[in-house]
């Protein structure tokens, strides 16, 4: 089983003060253009802090995350996004 923890600071714990969030993109190009329209919220701010948030990935596909805070800024201009793909085991 495949898991994405994410940890970040809960809101005024960290040096800014700004809250975190982790959403999930439909496709490639909303991750790109961080479009949050049809992203679905999968961790408030609060989430982030000890341990974090898991996030279990159940299939062979690509995902999406993105922190969908303030409009997506934090997407946008601070590249606070990432994609993950899982892999089955590879055998040559
Ligand atoms: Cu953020």
């Amino acid at each position: 089983m495949f898991v994405a923890v994410f940890k970040y600071d809960p809101p005024n714990a960290n040096a800014t003060g700004f809250p975190h969030s982790v959403y999930l993109f439909p496709n490639y190009w909303s991750f790109i253009k961080c479009d949050f329209r049809k992203a679905k919220r999968i961790a408030d701010p609060s989430e982030g802090a000890g341990e974090g948030f898991e996030f279990v990935l159940k299939k062979m596909q690509t995902y999406y995350f993105g922190c969908g805070e303030y409009k997506g800024i934090h997407c946008k201009t601070g590249n606070m996004k990432f994609a993950v793909m899982p892999l089955k085991h590879w055998r040559f």
